[in-house]
């Protein structure tokens, strides 16, 4: 069978999720790197977004899909819970990560210092400070998930911990959400904790290029 294909920039959050989960699995595959909005990514994408997965003839979009997939098809440690609570709350971390903290956190904010579409190309202040209140309050949520054993969900990272992590890291990165990490000290302790990971290691995007 063919290589496992992963296609995405390698910066991208959902990128680096997929990439993790990967190499926690043992999987080796090849790292496309290709931007979102492009014909190579539109033909497996319908949307046009990032990761997109190739494996063989088979053709994925969606991150946690793809995790999915990379979790069922190949042999190697399990990325989710086998008991089914466990796994349900892996299932609900992720999508609530997805569809809230992402949207807030990376969409909204980092996103605005990192792409922010201004005039000048300064940050979208406006943007930024709507955002930092529903941060406040997510960080929060975030801080208390993981203080009792370190993880999402029980004693050992899980997929859910995968897909946090690299929102958690970027936010180490920028200077409101930085200040906001060093209060959260559970959550930076989260990042730190799956920073020394050899899967998180070794596939650690280089900084953005300048444009
Ligand atoms: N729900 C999707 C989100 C993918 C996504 O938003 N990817 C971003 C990069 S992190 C992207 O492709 N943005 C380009 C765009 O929306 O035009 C997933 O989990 O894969």
């Amino acid at each position: 069978m063919a290589d496992l294909e992963i296609i995405g920039v390698a910066q991208s959050n959902y990128v680096w999720a997929v990439r993790i989960a990967a190499t926690e699995k043992g999987v080796p595959y090849k790292f496309t790197p290709m931007r979102p909005n492009t014909p190579e990514v539109g033909a497996i994408h319908p949307f046009n977004k990032i990761p997109v997965m190739r494996h063989g003839d088979f053709e994925l979009f969606e991150s946690k899909a793809i995790c999915t997939y990379i979790d069922r098809a190949f042999d190697g440690p399990p990325l989710m819970p086998a008991e089914t609570k466990a796994y349900a709350q892996a299932e609900q971390w992720i999508s609530s990560v997805n569809t809230t903290v992402d949207i807030t956190c990376v969409r909204h904010y980092i996103v605005s210092y990192a792409f922010p579409g201004t005039p000048d190309g300064s940050p979208d202040r406006a943007k930024i400070d709507r955002a930092l209140p529903v941060m406040e309050k997510q960080l929060a949520v975030l801080d208390r998930a993981v203080a009792r054993t370190g993880y999402l969900v029980g004693n050992q990272a899980t997929l859910a911990d995968f897909n946090l992590f690299p929102i958690a890291f970027y936010l180490q990165r920028f200077p409101e959400s930085k200040v906001m990490m060093q209060e959260h000290k559970n959550l930076t302790g989260f990042v730190e904790r799956m920073f020394a990971r050899p899967s998180v290691q070794a596939t650690v995007p280089p900084p953005p290029k300048k444009a």
